[in-house]
Order: structure tokens, then sequence, then C-alpha cells
């Protein structure tokens, strides 16, 4: 049993700290399912009662304190990629490599379950990103997964940010899916050196693909013949989408993928590339939401 546990007092979640050290939150009820770690407050699975999980984890994924796991909801904060003027920074940030604090969890009307994970600067954060914050990453374990991760500014000046929820979703095979929803928009091409280009109908796989979508708010629909069913994406307080699947030579060359582990994941991240300022007191909120229609 994790100390977490003590805090909360709620039917259907509960804390406990795995053999690698790493404490991990259950949220059990009627309509789904759902685990995560504090360690970057990264949800590793969602299943909706009677399905098969909606997120993909790495079968070598590492549970270590300085790494991030490879798979279900990276946070990507407060910057996405690589740190834009120092590459000795952690790529995509500190957020999902920190330890957070779970602070509520309470059982909604509907049957729903709801957590809430906070996170604010620390003499670590601040060598890394020298600004005062806090953030909430509130979580809603129903029938579908909410999401909402939102930022104060509890500085004295303002801050850029940006970031990305970072969603791997579990699919039968990647060359019979296909996404939907990003039909004539631009996208920032990194296998093309960041070539701006325009999508012509739905997405598909035969080779990596890790595109920035920009200028979206659209709802996405993951398409996946080989599961029966759809996941329908949806997101707000997000300028782009990004979509990720690295194939098979990135996949053989990340030690915590498998050769072929890219053959039954893809990304669609909700992404805030373009930078949002926040002014002192100010808050903002990037949030998405996942649900099956099977
Ligand atoms: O979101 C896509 C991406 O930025 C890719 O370029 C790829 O590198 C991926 O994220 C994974 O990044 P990571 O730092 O988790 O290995």
């Amino acid at each position: 049993m994790s100390e977490a546990n003590s805090l909360i007092n709620c039917p259907g979640v509960s804390v406990e700290t795995q053999s690698h050290g790493l404490d991990k939150v259950v949220i059990d009820n009627d309509l789904g399912r759902c685990e995560l770690y504090l360690h970057g407050a990264h949800i590793t699975s969602f299943t909706p009662k009677g399905e098969t999980d909606l997120l993909w984890l790495s079968p070598k994924a590492v549970f270590c304190a300085d790494k991030a796991i490879r798979g279900g909801i990276p946070i990507c904060w407060p910057w996405f990629g690589a740190h834009p003027s120092d590459s000795s920074k952690p790529a995509h940030g500190f957020a999902r490599v920190t330890q957070w604090q779970l602070d509520s969890a309470v059982a909604l009307e509907n049957g729903a379950t709801q957590v809430c994970l906070k996170l604010s600067e620390s003499e670590q954060s601040l060598s890394l990103w020298p600004h005062r914050f806090e953030l909430v990453y509130q979580i809603v374990v129903g029938k579908q997964l909410d999401i909402a991760l939102t930022v104060t500014n509890t500085d004295e000046s303002a801050f850029d940010i940006g970031g990305a929820l970072h969603s791997y979703f579990n699919i039968h095979d990647v060359e019979q899916v296909s996404i939907k929803g990003l039909d004539g928009i631009c996208y920032r091409d990194k296998v093309e050196g960041f070539a701006q280009n325009q999508q012509n109908g739905d997405i598909k796989f035969t080779q990596e693909v890790d595109r920035v979508y920009i200028d979206t708010e659209d709802t996405c629909y993951l398409q996946d013949p080989g599961f029966d069913r759809t996941i329908e994406i949806s997101k707000s307080g997000s300028d782009s989408t990004i979509v990720w699947n690295p194939w098979q030579d990135k996949s053989q060359s990340m030690a915590d993928m498998s050769d072929d582990g890219y053959q039954t994941m893809v990304c669609i991240e909700a992404g805030s590339t373009g930078g949002v300022n926040i002014a002192p007191g100010q808050q903002h909120c990037l949030a998405q939401s996942i649900k099956c229609r099977c």
C-alpha cells in the first residue's frame, strides 16, 4: 500500500506501490477502469466495461523515476518536443518525469469517478523553467475518459507554455486503421524536415508518420476494423493535433519498444504547439475526451 492511499476514501479507487517503486492508482467503477502512475500523472490504461483497452502500453515500457513511460498518455509540458533553445533540457518538458500529488478522488452521481492530481514548481522545475505555476490534472473515468490539464500562472510575470496530451491508442493492425477528421488541414511533417503539406482524405499508415496538424480543434475518429470499433477523440484548448507512428526502423531503435511495437499503436495527441501566453493569475486548460463507438 502507498502513503497516498490514506489520503483518499473513494469507493473503487486505490493506490499501490508497485515492485519497481512507482505508485499506481487504479480507478474501477461500473462504467470503466483506468490505471495511472503518480510519476508523470501518467495514465497507462483505460478500458470501458466490456471493451479491450483503448490505450496502448509498450510491453517493454520502463518504470523508473527519471524516465517517461512508453505508452498510455504522457503529459508533455511546458514544452512540446525539443526545448526551443536548449537541447540539453528534457524532450517534451519535465511534467512526464516528475512525481505528482494525488489531490482528490470523488464518485460522481452518474457513476463515473473523478480524480485530481496536482503539480507546482520545485527547485528542480525552476532550474529547467524559471516560473511559478500550479497544474491540476482532472481525470474522469466513466464510459469515456475525460482528461483536462489546467495551468494557473502563480508567478508575477507572464509566461509561455506549450505541450500535448500525447495519447497512444491500442489498435489491431496499423496497416488497417485510418484516421478521419483532418481532411484539408495543413501539417508540418517532421519526417520531411518540417515541410508544410495538406492532408488529403483520411490518414492511412504505410510508413513512419510524425506530423503536427496546425490550427485545428476538430474531432478525430480512429477507425479500426480489426477490433471492430472506432475511437472518437475530441479536445479543447488545443491548437494542433499530432499524429505519430514510428514504423519499423524507429521501433527497433527504441529500447522501450519491441521491434514490431509500431504495428499495434498510433498516437493522436491534443497539442498546444503554437504557444499560449498566460498572464499572472490567469489559467489555460488543455483537454481531451476519448470514447469508444463499439
Ligand atoms: O509526438 C510525436 C513525437 O514528438 C515524435 O517526434 C516522437 O519522437 C515521439 O513524440 C516520442 O517522443 P519521446 O520523447 O517520448 O521518445
